[in-house]
């Protein structure tokens, strides 16, 4: 047997009901054969992959908060330090009720490779709870908060792990666990990434994720000779992730027409207006059918449905595996250019083959969404040198970042064999640095 499959066979028995997890080594363990094989005899002597795919920590523990009536609740708070060959262990915290160990190996076990992609010196990590934000008051929220930071700050630390959003943790969570850090331990610093401006987060982060998506779409389309501009877009989603995405595709010349929350979606045949998106979400907290009280054109409908919008180009921003072998299906269709991530690992494998079977261009998550962290890692910079950058030098070395990600995932693809496919061309990228370093470190 190959040691690949030998590595899978055994992390599908070690790591039983995390499906999720198994999905994330699979698929990037099946893109690795190329260059495992050709170093099987060193890599197997050395377990590099079984050091890869093996957290090198992971806490969980209990996280206990008073609600509003005076209930006590108990919720479940993790987080997985998965690699840090070449940095600090990064990676966000999702507050949901799916949250598994499963669910937080999988986002870990993307990071290491997303972040290496970057090129900026950040490790994988990833945590989070299984605690719902949704319909919680703020003092509830707070309480949350305040209690998984009790906890997490004896592991976290501006030099060892910096935590960040994801699912369910914006802006005002993110406030209140760097104000429990800072009580607790006592230092004000760079500990947690998408933090306020007024007390050292970075400007361009918020819309990071999304800017970043876009930017890299663009120059994969410009190496074809194509552009964005008068492209129809159809986006899932209308979190952080999916409303910069959409006000950046706008910038861009194209049209985006759908949007979609965990309940159901919305067409507008005139374009999502993203102010409108931006007030239901993020200031109401509140339901996407409110939106139709602000663009009377559009629809809602409920349940999932954005994949059969006609569209040159598509854009899962909501969550993994909430496009499926129907959807790309619907999707080539449709005559759809492209497929990029905004999402961790929302495209199923069999849809991914699919649609780069049917010649649908498609760029995976760890290089698409790769924006986010990588302004998390510009975040850490500037609270180092106690200073911050301008909106504009920030959003400029976003999109070098960008642009570098896709030439290398390009490069990468080339050099191996497999031209035009970015799936593998990112796993290998950002597979070879990180090898790189674990050996130059030695077996730890
Ligand atoms: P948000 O919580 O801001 O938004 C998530 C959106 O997806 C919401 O609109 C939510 O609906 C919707 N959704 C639909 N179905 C689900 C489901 N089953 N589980 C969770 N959400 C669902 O999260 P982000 O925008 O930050 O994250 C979206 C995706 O992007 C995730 O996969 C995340 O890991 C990834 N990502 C995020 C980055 C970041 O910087 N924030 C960076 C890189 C990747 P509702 O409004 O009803 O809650
Ligand atoms: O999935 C991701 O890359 C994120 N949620 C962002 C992580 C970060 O540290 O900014």
């Amino acid at each position: 047997m190959s040691y690949v499959d030998e590595v899978i066979e055994r992390v599908v028995r070690e790591n039983p009901n995390e499906p999720e997890f198994h999905q994330a080594v699979k698929e990037v363990l099946e893109s690795l054969r190329v260059v495992v094989d050709a170093n099987e005899e060193k890599f197997r002597k050395d377990a590099l992959l079984e050091r890869l795919v093996n957290p090198e920590r992971q806490f969980k523990f209990r996280v206990p908060w008073v609600d509003d009536k005076g209930q006590v609740q108990v919720n479940t708070g993790y987080r997985v330090q998965f690699n840090s060959a070449i940095g600090p262990y990064k990676g966000g915290l999702r507050l949901h009720p799916s949250v598994n160990l499963g669910i937080i190996k999988f986002l870990g076990f993307e990071q290491i490779f997303k972040n290496s992609l970057t090129g900026l010196p950040i490790g994988g990590g990833k945590g989070g709870s299984d605690f719902d934000p949704k319909g919680k008051s703020d003092r509830e929220v707070m309480a949350f908060c305040q209690s998984f930071m009790t906890e997490l700050c004896k592991y976290i630390g501006a030099d060892t792990d910096v935590p960040a959003g994801d699912i369910g943790t914006g802006a005002r969570e993110i406030g209140y666990m760097f104000g429990q850090y800072k009580r607790i331990r006592g230092v004000f610093e760079g500990v947690l990434t998408g933090k306020g401006l007024t007390y050292g987060g970075s400007l361009a982060r918020t819309e990071a994720t999304g800017y970043g998506l876009l930017y890299i779409t663009q120059e994969m389309l410009k190496s074809k000779g194509m552009s964005l501009e008068g492209k129809t877009v159809v986006v899932s989603g209308a979190g952080n992730v999916a409303t910069y995405a959409i006000q950046k595709a706008q910038q861009l010349g194209a049209k985006v027409v759908t949007c979609s929350d965990s309940t159901g979606w919305v067409y507008d045949p005139d374009g999502i207006d993203v102010a409108a998106l931006k007030e239901i979400k993020e200031v109401k907290r509140a339901r996407l059918t409110e939106y139709k009280n602000y663009r009377p054109n559009s629809e809602y409908h409920e349940g999932k449905g954005v994949w059969t919008v006609k569209a040159d180009i598509a854009l899962p921003c909501a969550t993994q595996n909430e496009l499926g072998i129907e959807d790309a299906k619907t999707l080539v269709a449709n005559g759809v250019i492209a497929v990029a991530e905004g999402a961790n690992m929302p495209t199923t494998m069999e849809a991914t083959e699919y649609l780069q079977s049917n010649g649908v261009f498609f760029l995976p998550g760890k290089a698409a969404n790769a924006g986010g962290v990588a302004t998390s890692a510009l975040e850490m910079s500037q609270n180092s040198e106690r200073l911050s950058w301008t909106f504009e030098e920030v959003d400029s070395k976003l999109q070098g970042i960008m642009v570098n990600i896709f030439h290398n995932l390009d490069d990468a693809a080339k050099k191996y064999g497999f031209e035009g496919n970015y799936v593998v061309g990112a796993n290998i990228a950002g597979f070879e640095k990180v090898v790189d370093a674990m050996n130059a470190q030695g077996i730890v």
